[in-house]
């Protein structure tokens, strides 16, 4: 078994292979390091957390985490939060940053005797629509590697060699959202005790909280605009003004670590399994970070993943592997819609002519129906935490 990527998705289907005893090798292109220091999602859903304690992958984040219940939104007509904790199912979030997890998962890995490959970048997927299949690779000093096994997993993400492989009959789902996010993170303690989200005349600001040292913030912008376009100073000027600092209290200011534009988009492949190749996390589908769904989609496939493959080859039944990609686009489509719902809630209609009217008429009205409606703010929780 090759798995392409050492991401949550890589290494949690790494660690649930290994742990039944099925021969895997992960090839991922970074070293050690860089793996550890790339900051990303932060918040996992209560189940990811019950899967990752399920497989004795929890310890860390048991020991680190910690649980978050209520967001605050904040609008032209004032603020209201939800404690979306005890709402819907009355599941909360684990605070996590994502590259504590993967360091978590790694050392779970190696610890249990697991191969990986660092400094290994795949190009390319051969043959996989026989029963050997030959990933060609490149290693750490620019050498050309190949690997062949029964089946490839490519968990490399959206730029990956899995994507770049898939056969011309293999369907991608792309929408382009139009919106863009400055992607922030603060060296400054969280400025609230909730997920924010502030809906202002200049564009969405968003604030979560990672660890008590670091907060991610998000800023709407134009599409194209550079990371580096506004200095700190002026950032945290935007993130004043749209938060409403002046009449919710003051943000934290602190260094930006750093900062990434994220062009809002959603991106399904289907079906997941091409012959010997089957994708899960980003390589199967991207979503926006507007519903933090990413990772815990990842950790969710991984498992289903790793229960087909066991089932194969350990056990010789196929069935659930079959049934593989179906599954998981169930949860997939139901997290793009929920995503797609966010997105439409937190961004204002761009123009000012009858149609943006409209459109920023039945927003104002999803918010109004989400901060009266007990039913609303059911639903909303339900689909806030889970995957
Ligand atoms: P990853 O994490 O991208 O890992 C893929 C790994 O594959 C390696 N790789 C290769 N290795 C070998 N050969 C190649 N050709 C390779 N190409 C790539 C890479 O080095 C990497 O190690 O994919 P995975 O495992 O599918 O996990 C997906 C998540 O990382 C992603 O969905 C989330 O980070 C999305 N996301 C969030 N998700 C959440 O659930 N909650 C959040 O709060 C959240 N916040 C975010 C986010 C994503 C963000 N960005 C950067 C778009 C916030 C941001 C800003």
């Amino acid at each position: 078994m090759v798995i392409l990527g050492a991401g949550p998705a890589g290494l949690t289907l790494g660690n649930l292979l290994h742990a039944h005893g099925i021969d895997c090798v992960v090839l991922e292109r970074s070293d050690r390091a860089a793996l550890g220091a790339r900051a990303r999602a932060g918040f996992l859903a209560a189940n990811t957390v019950r899967t990752l304690e399920r497989h004795g992958l929890a310890d860390g984040l048991r020991r680190h985490g910690r649980p978050h219940g209520v967001c605050e939104f904040r609008t032209d007509g004032g603020r209201f939060r939800l404690d979306y904790g005890s709402l819907g199912r009355r599941e909360l979030h684990t605070v996590y940053p994502q590259q504590d997890l993967v360091a978590d998962l790694l050392t779970h890995y190696l610890d249990a005797g697991g191969r990986i490959s660092f400094g290994t970048e795949a190009l390319a997927v051969h043959d996989a629509d026989g029963v050997r299949p030959v990933v060609a690779a490149r290693d750490a000093h620019g050498r050309p590697t190949r690997w062949q096994a029964r089946y490839v997993a490519g968990c490399d993400g959206r730029h990956g060699a899995a994507r770049r492989s898939l056969p011309p009959t293999a369907l991608r789902h792309h929408r382009d959202h139009g919106v863009s996010w400055l992607g922030l993170l603060a060296e400054a303690p969280p400025s609230l005790d909730a997920v924010g989200y502030a809906t202002h005349r200049s564009g969405f600001a968003g604030h979560m909280a990672r660890t008590p040292e670091v907060t991610r913030y998000y800023l709407q912008c134009e599409r194209g605009t550079p990371a580096d376009a506004w200095t700190d100073e002026q950032v945290w000027d935007r993130l004043d003004l749209r938060m409403r600092a002046a009449d919710h209290g003051p943000l934290r200011r602190g260094r930006i670590l750093r900062r990434t534009v994220v062009d809002l988009s959603s991106d399904v492949v289907e079906p997941l399994r091409h012959g010997s190749l089957l994708l899960a996390g980003d390589a199967a589908s991207l979503i926006s970070p507007s519903a933090a769904k990413g990772a815990n989609l990842a950790v969710l496939e991984a498992e289903l993943l790793a229960e087909a493959l066991v089932g194969d080859l350990a056990h010789g039944d196929a069935t659930a592997l079959e049934r593989y990609s179906r599954r998981c686009l169930a949860h997939i489509w139901r997290a793009q819609e929920f995503s797609c719902w966010m997105i439409r809630l937190l961004h204002a209609a761009p123009g000012t002519d009858g149609e943006s009217f409209f459109h920023e008429s039945l927003r104002r009205s999803r918010l109004d129906s989400l901060c009266t409606s007990r039913a609303h703010q059911d639903w909303f929780a339900e689909n806030y935490v889970g995957v």
